[in-house]
């Protein structure tokens, strides 16, 4: 151990910790703009400035490694002044335009421009010349909002392994963007957003689509229903002060009827009725020598990812829609059929913690209802702002239940939210559908919780089902090589394009970082362990739906609404 002093008070810290870790340990609060733990190390911003007694100059605290017996003082007047003109440096080509930034009240640089007491912009320098890329159906960049942090480069690449954005020119000239700066709609982002999540400003931000629902929201020809995806009912409550993880269910419910909506269903519907079809395409599958390992398929980063990087293994993809989508076809046919409206005036939105569903709405074939399936999906974000546009007291709404017969779920579908999650619940009902037996424990601890790839053997009469589960990009491509160097063999796999599956989702509310991801993972299970029916199979919503409409798993109306098929 080394010790070393920070504005007077002795702190013990292992060799190679960085004097931020040193100060974070000790309590002591020093301002980064561009660190970004464990991805983004780079000492570009010169916020995190301190003075080290004996050095020549002051330090980075995020790169300055400790040395035993250091003094640091975080807190001096050089201090003060160095990283406030360093801030200032930075404001001079930023533009004026907080009051009407998205990121208005929770923004990097505002907060550090009110933190280290910056009260008038001194220096107004020229702004960058790069114009705003709007090329992407789900991602808007902003490069004169951009600080040139390198947050975004670095989780696209570490994480992400997708690298669709990279530092392009020299000087004042550089900026952040897709090589030779070609579009970010034409190149092979993924739209997952997790740039977004770590932006410190609004650099890059999901395309806001908050102005189309208001207008449909308006609109007395149209019967709006929304559907709420799994995982923004254990983080909405953020946007209004809640603890990350917080299960806001039925709060979430009487919002959205407060917002206007005609009816409000469920996403968790389609997650178990997913199970049924995913869940018989893999049975179906492993007795007729079908192509193995069966990967899901509900993720729509995950899918393009596949769709650019490894098409060779487009077979294994279950032809499954995912559960927002299969939500948007049988909300234009079954549902328009019982409630007697027609498909043509109903309008579905969606709330989702993801960015990459504004692309998957739009993809071309995804209208199988005869009409656009999902009309508009809203990140968790966006919906957070117009429920504060609406004046809506989140805290203070009762609990509403969801409308039948969309709205009517399991635990099975909640926990599609986690990663882990869809496997966990395909489990459940291949287990019981398989050996006719009843589980003894609902819990597949082995698949869930943060590790990057985690694996399970589950014993199906007599038959071991090797599984595999992967989130964040980067995981699931160690997975794909495995699996295609033959080193691995697996029956299923699960893939979910976002660090810890979609409570990670690049739409969820900023901070979004590893302890908030557990604490809104915890609230999922926890949701699931309240739930009256926890199996997919037993949802008494999508057996009628399969007696009255559908027939039966992988039949012929399944296969026209509910499955799609992929671009190479
Ligand atoms: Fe997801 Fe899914 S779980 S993809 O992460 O399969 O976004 O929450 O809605 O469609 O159900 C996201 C979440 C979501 C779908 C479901």
């Amino acid at each position: 151990m080394l010790t070393l002093t920070i504005d007077g008070q002795p702190v013990q810290v292992e060799a190679g910790s960085t004097i931020l870790t040193a100060a974070q340990k000790a309590g002591i609060r020093i301002p980064t703009l561009c660190y970004l733990e464990e991805l983004n190390i780079i000492g570009a911003c010169r916020l995190c400035l301190v003075e080290v007694e004996g050095a020549r100059a002051l330090q980075p605290a995020c790169v300055a490694q400790v040395v035993d017996g250091m003094v640091v003082h975080t807190n001096t007047p050089a201090v003060r002044q160095a990283r406030r003109l360093n801030l200032e440096l930075l404001l001079s080509n930023h533009p004026q335009e907080c009051l009407t930034c998205p990121r208005n009240t929770n923004c990097e640089l505002q907060q550090l421009a009110a933190e280290l007491g910056v009260e008038e912009i001194r220096f107004a320098g020229e702004i960058t010349p790069y114009d705003t890329d709007d090329s992407s159906p789900a991602i808007i960049r902003e490069p004169r909002k951009c600080v040139l942090c390198r947050r975004c480069v670095a989780v696209c690449e570490k994480v992400q392994g997708v690298s669709a954005i990279s530092v392009q020119e020299r000087g004042f000239d550089t900026v952040v963007a897709p090589a030779f700066l070609a579009p970010l709609g034409d190149v092979s982002c993924v739209n997952c957003g997790q740039c977004s999540l770590v932006c410190p400003t609004a650099a890059i931000h999901e395309r806001d689509q908050t102005a189309e629902v208001w207008a449909a929201l308006a609109d007395p020809g149209k019967h709006v229903v929304v559907q709420t995806a799994p995982a923004v009912r254990v983080s909405i409550g953020e946007m209004f002060g809640l603890e990350p993880g917080s299960v806001v269910t039925g709060k979430l419910v009487a919002a959205l009827r407060r917002l206007g909506f005609d009816r409000v269903f469920d996403t968790d519907f389609t997650a178990d009725l997913t199970i049924m079809e995913e869940g018989s395409e893999l049975i179906h599958r492993l007795q007729n020598e079908g192509r193995l390992p069966l990967i899901t398929s509900c993720s729509p980063g995950w899918i393009k990812f596949i769709e650019h990087f490894y098409p060779q293994l487009l077979p294994n993809l279950s032809t499954c829609k995912s559960p927002q989508q299969m939500f948007g076809a049988l909300a234009k046919t079954y549902y328009a059929q019982k409630a007697g409206i027609d498909p043509a005036s109903i309008f579905v939105v969606s709330i989702m913690p993801c960015t990459a569903k504004k692309y998957e709405a739009q993809r071309p074939e995804m209208n199988s209802s005869g009409y656009r399936d999902v009309d508009v999906a809203l990140t968790t974000r966006e919906l957070g702002k117009m429920l504060k546009q609406a004046g809506i007291d989140f805290d203070s709404l009762p609990e509403e239940e969801y409308d039948d017969p969309l709205g009517i779920s399991t635990g099975a579908g909640v926990i599609f939210g986690a990663t882990g999650g869809v496997m966990e619940a395909a489990l459940r009902t291949a287990y019981e559908l398989v050996t006719g037996q009843s589980l003894s424990s609902l819990d597949f601890e082995e698949v869930r919780g943060l590790e990057g790839v985690k694996e399970a053997a589950v014993s199906l009469n007599g038959t071991t089902l090797k599984v595999a589960v992967a989130h964040g990009l980067g995981n699931a491509r160690r997975v794909l090589d495995a699996v295609t160097s033959g080193e691995k063999d697996y029956h299923f796999i699960e893939i979910m394009c976002c660090p810890g599956g979609c409570i990670g989702g690049g739409g969820q509310p900023i901070p979004t970082n590893r302890e908030i991801r557990a604490k809104r993972i915890a609230g999922i299970y926890h949701a699931d362990r309240e739930m009256p029916l926890r199996k997919s199979h037993e949802n008494p919503a999508v057996q009628v739906l399969y007696r009255e409409f559908l027939g039966k798993p992988l039949g012929h109306k399944s296969h026209e609404l509910l499955h799609t098929r992929y671009t190479t």
